[in-house]
């Protein structure tokens, strides 16, 4: 089994000192202050090596990202080998190893993982890396490659890339030569792939008018430009926000969270109602779209309405294509608008499942569909084929023209659509797919339900770990009795909802809540939100002038 080489493990380690602070592997990896995250990179550089000699030498992709925060932050998160999240129970060892006191410590832990997880540490590792345009970016995949060198890994530095190209290429590469082969593993490959797709499913079809897309200044923006010659003419974009030179303007007043959150445009957008747009992330894994209607309002196209578009799409092209026996589901989270949930169970009488927040839980429950779309409200998500549901698509013929296209257009989705984690170019062609096949405006796909008017809130608390949730995040069960206090003012509002739980990315508690009309859902939030910060005198600092 070999032990490591504590004299290796102590000069790197050397290098990268650890501050005081205790970390956490959460939602999305580790994420915080860029400055505090050196000794944290070079010990999940560690992780990494573990992990792919756990697997046998197969590769790990590591992701330098803080996707929607702000410049000064960063973060890293790892990738198991078919292009998913880190296996959970991983997490718990990230954090560990994170937080070791010293080399000792350190080492003690890396032998306790050796024995109990039965990891060879003669076997191979592999890891690839990318990271986002943040300026630290460069100096963390140092701290990263000095953490493999202690366990003698092999790596690969893809240098900039999206998340989801970095998903892509982990999976292509660990497949490389079976039946199962995901593709070329290069972000040339990943171009290919999709474009070719793409340009078959709009394929005859009227080109719509060019779409404004909105990078948040990232490395969406680069990316997407490199993407636009393999898409040729089959599609027109008109990119905005793409001064990554500027590191400061990175998700600042733009991007997929500002407009989700303040439901407005980007700062210096001027739309008119012609106008398609859509916002990425600053790490181009959330998409939204948005248009505005004639009288001026801004009108937001989030997840959820992306994830009623595909749906109804995928189970229309499957009845065409006469293979209705693969059912179509969807996973959402709690924060999924009601008015969707309705719309995805009573007009396109599709199972529906509720899994609390993160995208690995919505992806785990995804899989259990022959196909299986996920999308959380905030524009985090995709679609998932099993491998049955492929098979049934690519040796069905159709006995008529019309299945032999439907067939054709289920296969090229696919393809199109990034199956390893929620992909914002992938699913924007997927939207832009539907659209052109359709011909439809922004403003006709919203037609499909009213989104019930809603308000998110934040309570700075003093332990946010004393909330507990269950239900998919929809019930508390602690604090004992603040569940049945909110229940009770939920009943006084028209179509109210209202959920509380603790954020897995910020030290906040977050309220949801909707209601039948804007000021009825505005004071439903500020009543609960109200209620969370007097409940047992938990609130921190001054109480919000808002709650009630
Ligand atoms: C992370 C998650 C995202 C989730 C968000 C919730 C991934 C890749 N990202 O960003 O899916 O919506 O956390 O944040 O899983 P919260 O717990 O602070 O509300
Ligand atoms: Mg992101």
């Amino acid at each position: 089994m070999a032990s490591v080489n504590v004299e290796n493990l102590s000069a790197l380690s050397a290098k990268h000192p650890k501050p005081a602070n205790t970390f956490t592997y959460g939602t999305a990896g580790f994420r915080m202050k860029a400055d505090l995250l050196d000794s944290v990179i070079f010990r999940t550089g560690i992780l990494a090596a573990l992990r792919s000699k756990k697997l046998d030498g197969k590769v790990i992709g590591c992701m330098i990202t803080a996707s929607h925060n702000p410049a000064a932050d960063n973060g890293v998160k790892l990738v198991d080998p078919m292009g998913e999240m880190l296996e959970g129970s991983w997490e718990a060892h990230a954090t560990a190893l994170s937080n070791a006191q010293s080399d000792e410590q350190l080492v003690d832990y890396i032998h306790s993982m050796v024995s109990s997880l039965k990891i060879d540490l003669t076997k191979p590792a592999n890891v690839i890396i990318g990271r986002d345009t943040r300026p630290s970016g460069v100096a963390l995949v140092n701290a990263f490659v000095d953490g493999l060198k202690v366990l003698d890994a092999k790596s690969t530095d893809y240098g900039i890339l999206t998340t989801p190209q970095l998903h892509y290429i982990t999976r292509c590469l660990n497949t490389a030569g079976t039946p199962e082969a995901y593709g070329e593993p290069s972000a040339e490959g990943y171009y290919k792939k999709l474009a070719a797709a793409f340009k078959t499913l709009v394929d005859g079809k009227t080109k719509l008018s060019p779409l404004i897309l909105d990078c948040a200044n990232g490395v969406g923006a680069p990316k997407f430009q490199e993407f636009l010659p393999y898409l040729g003419d089959s599609l027109s974009v008109k990119i905005v926000n793409d001064d990554i030179d500027n590191a400061s303007k990175l998700n600042l007043n733009s991007g997929a969270d500002y407009v989700k959150t303040g439901q407005r445009a980007p700062v210096g957008h001027k739309m008119t109602p012609q106008d398609r747009c859509a916002s990425f992330d600053g790490d181009a894994d959330r998409i939204v779209y948005y248009y505005q209607d004639e009288d001026g309002t801004f009108k937001l196209l989030d997840g959820d309405k992306i994830a009623g578009l595909a749906a109804m799409f995928i189970i229309d092209l499957v009845k065409a294509a006469g293979i209705d026996s693969i059912k179509v589901g969807v996973v959402q989270t709690a924060y999924a608008n009601g008015a969707s949930t309705q719309y995805l169970r009573n007009t396109l009488n599709v199972p529906v499942s509720c899994v609390p927040t993160g995208v690995k839980h919505l992806h785990h429950e995804a899989l259990k569909y022959d196909v299986g779309v996920y999308f959380e409200a905030n524009g985090h998500g995709t679609v998932v084929f099993s491998p049955s549901a492929l098979k049934t698509i690519y040796s069905a013929e159709g006995s008529s023209p019309a299945q032999a296209v439907a067939i054709r257009s289920l296969r090229a989705l696919s393809e199109v659509i990034n199956q390893t984690v929620g992909d914002a170019f992938s699913d924007l062609l997927l939207v832009e797919t539907i659209l052109t096949q359709k011909q439809w405006t922004p403003k006709v796909w919203d037609q499909a339900y009213t989104d019930l008017p809603n308000r998110l809130v934040k309570v700075v608390v003093q332990d946010r770990s004393i909330f507990k949730t269950v239900d998919a995040e929809r019930k508390l069960v602690e604090p004992a009795g603040l569940q049945d206090a909110i229940d009770a003012i939920v009943l006084k509002f028209r179509d109210g909802r209202s959920f509380v739980r603790p954020s897995g990315t910020e030290d906040v508690v977050r309220v949801y809540a909707e209601a039948a009309t804007r000021s009825e859902t505005d004071e439903l939030a500020h009543r609960i939100g109200g209620l969370v910060f007097d409940f047992n005198s938990q609130g921190s600092g001054p109480r919000p002038r808002e709650f009630i």
